[in-house]
């Protein structure tokens, strides 16, 4: 059985969300990153990195970054049809997922969230966050416009859908940012599916 750690609300979310959408039996253990247990050897042994999303697959072997689990977790479950069919909307699938996790969220949100990653003097962090803010809605924007024409990011639903999902959920609920059009209804689809339901209930974010 797989093991995801996670936290509530961040962006191991993506992922608790395609392990619930593929349905078979996974392990979800909680990790407190405002307490720094992501620094504590409990969780280094299993992610040098100290960082949620973590994935612990079958042989014990811990799997990193977002986008790579998102992958793997499709390709390895082809049942639950999260894997982009074909070598474009493969290629569509990386690219809005590298998209929305390096640039959307690490650069951007992190930039809001996280000022001090980014400026060790506090006199900087208020223009840190405001190019936070910008590249975040710049990122919302190239989202929704990635949506042109279809319902979801690699035409049906996959594992592309996720990291939107997480950085749309960051915006509308801990920013309370309108989010543009399409990326919207994607978000409102999203929230309406009952893996997404049951994940949110069990991170404690319903
Ligand atoms: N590049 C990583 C980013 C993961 C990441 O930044 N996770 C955040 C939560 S959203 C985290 O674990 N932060 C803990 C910390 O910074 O101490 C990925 O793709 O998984």
């Amino acid at each position: 059985m797989n093991t995801l750690y996670f936290a509530p609300g961040a962006c191991s979310l993506g992922i608790h969300v395609l392990l619930e959408e593929i349905g078979a039996p996974f392990e979800a253990k909680q990790v407190n990153l405002r307490e720094g247990a992501q620094f504590k050897p409990e969780f280094t042994a299993v992610n040098p990195k100290s960082k949620v999303p973590t994935l612990v697959r079958e042989d014990g072997s811990s799997l990193t970054e977002f986008p790579a689990i998102a992958f793997y977790l499709a390709a390895t479950n082809p049942q639950a049809k999260m894997l982009p069919e074909g070598a474009e909307a493969m290629a569509r699938a990386m690219e809005v997922t590298d998209y929305a996790v390096a640039t959307v969220h690490m650069q951007g949100f992190s930039r809001i969230f996280r000022p001090a990653n980014f400026a060790p003097n506090e006199a900087d962090h208020e223009a840190v966050k405001a190019r936070g803010a910008e590249i975040y809605a710049k990122g919302l924007k190239t989202l929704d416009a990635a949506l042109d024409g279809r319902d979801f990011f690699a035409g049906s639903y996959s594992f592309a859908d996720m990291a939107p999902f997480y950085v749309a959920f960051w915006g509308a609920e801990r920013l309370k940012m309108e989010i543009p059009g399409r990326l919207a209804a994607h978000y409102a689809a999203m929230r309406a599916r009952p893996a997404v339901q049951a994940v949110m209930a069990r991170e404690g974010l319903a």
